[in-house]
Order: structure tokens, then sequence, then C-alpha cells
């Protein structure tokens, strides 16, 4: 009967091996920086006709939806709509600070042509329209990337164009230069939950799909140094949950 064991040496060399271990596999989130921001939307409202979804999040919805229900707290997760009739896809912002960083949640896309807009922006930047720095929007088949600060939402650039005394040269260039765009293969299944990140790192900007580099883009405009409020933009619907922020720099 060989069947006896040294329960506690066992456990001890275990440990040992365990800490001196180079194949130890380590946390891809260990290299993202700081963590300082993280939310499981595990709570539920004081009453279900006006968006509370609380820990320090605010909306849009009076002012672009009337008041409206836009934002509910549900099933442990955050679900956000757009209401009929509103004047602008629903906006649901977060403050946070970060040069370079990573935001990382979980998303679900009940509808094809749905989309969720994470944009980046900076309320004390004035050069801008409403601080708009840069996006990366997600759907099911796609990937983007605008950068704002120096493209469309410039202030100079944005008036020229709605007076339309834009050059066309420029606004050719500005077209191509300021977007870009990859496709989802195979596109991301709908009504299920998906691992997104977003990577900032110096003017460069690159999204991750279920562990997946789906896209990356450079440009200007994300080399701003002072990214300050996050707003996740849904013209129709989206879930999301365990959003998280680390700060690189
Ligand atoms: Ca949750
Ligand atoms: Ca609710």
């Amino acid at each position: 009967m060989h069947t006896q064991t040294y329960p506690g040496v066992v456990t001890a060399l275990a440990i040992v091996l365990l800490l001196t271990s180079p194949f130890l596999p380590v946390s891809a989130e260990d290299s993202f920086g700081v963590l300082i921001f993280s939310d499981d939307f595990e709570r539920t409202e004081s009453q279900e006709e006006k968006d509370e979804p609380g820990n320090e999040w605010t909306t849009s919805s009076d002012k672009t939806a009337g008041g409206r229900k836009q934002v509910d707290l549900r099933e442990g997760a955050m679900h956000m709509h757009t209401a009929e009739g509103a004047n602008h896809a629903v906006s649901t912002r977060h403050e946070f600070a970060f040069t370079d960083g990573t935001i990382g949640m979980r998303f679900r896309l009940d509808g094809e042509k749905d989309e969720l807009r994470l944009n980046f922006a900076d309320m004390s930047l004035k050069t801008v329209h409403a601080g708009h720095l840069f996006d990366a929007v997600i759907r099911l088949d796609k990937v983007s990337f605008e950068d704002k600060k120096t493209g469309f939402m410039n202030l100079e650039i944005r008036n020229a164009r709605k007076n339309g005394t834009i050059d066309p040269e420029k606004l050719r260039e500005l077209n191509q230069s300021k977007f870009a765009s990859f496709p989802v293969t195979p596109k991301l299944a709908l009504a299920e939950w998906h691992d997104l990140l977003v990577h900032v790192k110096g003017d460069e900007i690159t999204v991750q799909l279920n562990g997946e580099t789906a896209g990356s883009f450079r440009s200007e405009g994300i080399a701003h140094p002072t990214k300050g409020l996050l707003r996740l933009l849904v013209p129709g619907a989206a879930w999301v949950d365990d959003v998280k922020i680390w700060r690189k720099e």
C-alpha cells in the first residue's frame, strides 16, 4: 500500500513551484497598468422611470430624450438604448484620467445593425466641439476608428464644413486620413457576450475582440495627453458589463 501521501509537504512543494516557475501564466491585465475604475453593475435602481446607473456614471437622457429612461440596470449589466424621437444617440459617461491606458468591458449587441461607440473626450479642450478627441466603434462585422481632434470636430474644420467653405482637396484628405475601418471575420455572434479591450498608447489605438486584435489606427489626435471622459454612444441599443479602466501613463 503506497497510498499514503504527505499533504503538507506536497502543498508546500506545489507553492514553491508556482512561485518560482518561469512558465507561470501571467494575466495580460497585469501589463495594462493600474486599475483605476471597474464596474460590474451588480445593483438595481431605486425606481424604473429615470436613468439611475449609479457609480458616478451620468447620462444624456435629460438633454437628448426629454428625460425618458434610456439607460437601465438589468440582469447585473447596463442596457442602453436611444429612445424614439431622441435628438442624439444616448450618451453614458464616466470620467477617468490617463494619457496611455486600456479600457475593457464585455458587451452584447442584440440587433444586426447595432453599434457601441467608445468616445474619448477632454471637456477642457476648447479647439474641438464638445471635447471630442477620437472614437472606436464596435459592430458585429466591423471595427472602425476616427480621429476627431484633428479631424471633423476641430472647430475650424467643423465650421468650414458647415459653411461649405472647406477646400475640396482638404476634405478629401481628411476623409482619407482621419478614419480607418477593419472587417471582423467571422463576424461576432448576435446577442452573445463578447470581450472588448481598447488600448491607447502614444498616437495609436488598438481594439481586441475576444482576445484577438481586430484593428489599430495611428493618428496625431490619439496622442492628446489628457483623456478625461469616456462616453459610450449607442444609436440603437447595446449592453455592457464589467467595465474596467487601467492607466499606464
Ligand atoms: Ca455584472
Ligand atoms: Ca433596472
